[in-house]
Order: C-alpha cells, then sequence, then structure tokens
C-alpha cells in the first residue's frame, strides 16, 4: 500500500489512456508541479513504467503486479470472515510462522497474512518452498473452528477445495487434486497447504492455514531437483494473471467453505473434494516403502484418510503412503 499520495495521483493517470497534463494533475490533487513529480519518480522506482513528454505531461504504460492488501480488501464483501484482516509484507521467512505467532498473541479469526517473497517458506514434514519475488502467492490465514483437534486437518481439504474453485473461477482450467493435497494441473504441482494446528486435548485453539500457488513463475525460477514436476498457472494458459484478483477470489472461496464448514460440518467439501481428486472412479495403488496395495478409490474418511476399496470389497483406510493413479 502506498501512503504518500501516490494512490491519487495513479488512479488519475490509469483512468487515461493517453498524456495527462503536470498542470491538470497538480491542481486536481492540490499538489505543486514538483510534488508530482517527486511521485512520479517514486512510482517509477517502484516499477510503473510512466512516460513524460515534455510541456505534455505524464502517460503510465505499465504497472508492475504488486500484490495490495487495500486491493484486495476492495474486492471482497463485507461480510466476508476470511480477510477481514489483511496484513501485507514484502519478505518474510514463512508467512506460516508469522502469523502463529500473531494468532498465539489473540490475532482474529479469518486474519490473513500475505507476503512477496518467503527466505524460509515451509512445506510439509520440514520440507521447503519455493517463494521466489512478486510471481506467486505465499498466503496464511487464521482459523478458530469449534472443533475437536482429530478434526483440523479437514480444513486442509477444504481450503484444496478453495484453491480448485479459485483457480477454475480465474481461468478456464480444470486442475486436480492429488491426495493428501497437492493441487495439480496436467499432472504437475501448481500449489500446496500446510496446515499448522494449536490444540488443547479436545480443543482446536487455532489453526493456520499456509497456501502456496505458484501464479506466474517463469520455468527458468523453478529450482532442480523438485519432488513432483512443477507449473504454475502463467506456464499451464500462457497468460500473466493479476495476483491481487486471484487473491481476492480464493479468500472469498475459502470464506464460502468456511461457513459452510461451520454450517453444516465436513460433508460437502468432502465430497466436493473427492469429485476433484484424480483418483476419482479410478484403479490405485499405495506404496509404503517396502509393501503395497491396489484398489479402487472410494473417497474420503471423516477424517480425511483415504478410502480403498481392495477387491475382496473390503475397505481399506490409508493415513499416509505414496499413491498412484494406475
Ligand atoms: C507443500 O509441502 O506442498 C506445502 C507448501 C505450503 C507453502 C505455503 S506458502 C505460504 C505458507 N507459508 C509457508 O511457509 N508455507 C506455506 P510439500 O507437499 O512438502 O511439498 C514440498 C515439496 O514441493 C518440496 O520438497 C519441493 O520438492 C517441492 N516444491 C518446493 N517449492 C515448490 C514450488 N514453488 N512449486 C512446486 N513445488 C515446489
Amino acid at each position: 500500500m502506498r501512503r504518500d499520495g501516490s494512490v491519487e495521483l495513479l488512479n488519475l493517470l490509469r483512468a487515461s489512456d493517453s498524456v495527462v497534463s503536470g498542470e491538470m494533475l497538480s491542481r486536481q490533487l492540490g499538489v505543486s508541479r514538483t510534488a508530482i513529480w517527486k511521485q512520479v519518480s517514486a512510482l517509477r522506482t517502484a516499477g510503473y513504467r510512466i512516460t513524460a513528454v515534455p510541456s505534455q505531461g505524464y502517460r503510465l504504460l505499465d504497472e508492475p503486479d504488486l500484490l495490495s492488501d487495500k486491493a484486495i480488501c476492495g474486492m471482497l464483501d463485507d461480510s466476508c470472515l476470511i480477510g477481514k484482516r489483511i496484513i501485507y509484507t514484502p519478505e518474510t521467512g514463512s508467512t506460516n510462522s508469522d502469523l502463529f505467532r500473531l494468532a498465539e498473541e489473540g490475532a482474529a479469526d479469518g486474519t490473513v497474512l500475505l507476503a512477496e517473497r518467503q527466505t524460509a517458506g515451509k512445506g510439509r514434514l520440514g520440507r521447503r518452498w519455493d517463494s521466489p519475488e512478486g510471481v506467486n502467492l505465499y498466503c496464511s490465514l487464521i482459523l478458530r473452528p469449534d472443533i475437536q483437534p482429530f478434526e483440523a486437518p479437514q480444513l486442509t481439504f477444504l481450503s484444496a477445495v478453495a484453491v480448485v474453485r479459485a483457480i477454475r473461477s480465474v481461468t478456464d482450467i480444470r486442475p486436480a487434486i492429488k491426495w493428501p493435497n497437492d493441487i495439480l494441473l496436467n499432472g504437475r504441482k501448481v500449489a500446496g497447504l500446510l496446515n499448522e494446528m494449536n490444540a488443547e486435548t479436545d480443543r482446536v485453539l487455532f489453526v493456520v492455514l499456509g497456501i502456496g500457488v505458484n501464479i506466474n513463475m517463469r520455468g527458468e525460477q523453478f529450482p532442480p531437483g523438485l519432488r513432483y514436476p512443477a507449473t504454475s498457472l502463467f506456464l499451464e494458459t500462457g497468460a500473466v494473471i493479476t495476483r491481487n484478483v486471484f487473491t481476492a477470489t480464493l479468500l472469498k472461496e475459502l470464506d464460502y467453505e468456511y461457513k459452510r464448514f461451520r454450517d453444516s460440518g465436513f460433508a460437502p467439501a468432502r465430497e466436493e473434494w473427492a469429485s476433484y481428486c484424480n483418483a476419482a472412479g479410478r484403479e490405485l495403488q499405495v506404496n509404503f516403502g517396502s509393501s503395497s496395495l491396489r484398489g479402487m478409490f472410494a473417497g474420503l474418511d471423516y477424517d480425511g484418510a483415504l478410502l480403498i476399496k481392495l477387491p475382496d470389497g473390503n475397505i481399506e483406510r490409508i493415513l499416509s503412503g505414496d499413491l498412484t493413479v494406475l
């Protein structure tokens, strides 16, 4: 968010597709022409391409795609609980770690933290999430549902559904979910989810949901040696996606999911999740290191365990393992 009056200047430049005179800008904004020039210089430093045409004025050619809490808030409905408070930071270690600390200090249900870049982005089980600057979404949110600790993984499935819906709404591509919670496009990972919880024996105090979506990341920005092939929305569609629009869309979907969860429990999200799962209606093999089993996908259990129907008709619950769709 810019605080020096340049938002108003930007809005005037945006409203015109030709040169806007310095005199008109200074009159409309009530500041001197030198002040306008200083704001233009500051905007250029921030990545905006603005030409100055001698004795005519200024023209906005191109804007950097910066995340903006204000722009995102402006796209949310007043009734949204998720995103009522959005905190933006240009850089941090991990949005999940920061928000976990804020939640411990009492930050409210639905608080969101966004970063342009993470220097220590976290994956699951101590793995790393690569988080280059200015191209993707690194987002965490606090949820304080009235649930028991064993129900907390349900929230990750909820957020997977919200990510799929947001991608479907902003692009015309159809992502799939790989159990438990990888979001795939054409078999490549485009988003990952990390759910961290603080609980007492029989009560969840809060859950921090971390969502990383590769939005405009280019091929050369992916590090070598990733566990699975990876991609971005840009690589799949060829179009640069406005991250503020994507983020607002995602927060609205999360808000919808969270309210549905509180009103109707896990069942609706579980069914929707199963319809997006790349294993739906397919035969699966699950590898557990030295052993494996095969069977048909049979949905998700109440706690997020994968259900597989074995050839003898029995249903097996899978809590962890490496899944292959045959
Ligand atoms: C995940 O872990 O998929 C969870 C990722 C969660 C990231 C978000 S970003 C905002 C919030 N703040 C955080 O600090 N984290 C969350 P996992 O399934 O363990 O996948 C990690 C593995 O994916 C790594 O070991 C890499 O092989 C691969 N990987 C790393 N960065 C990637 C990227 N940008 N895109 C695709 N794959 C990646």
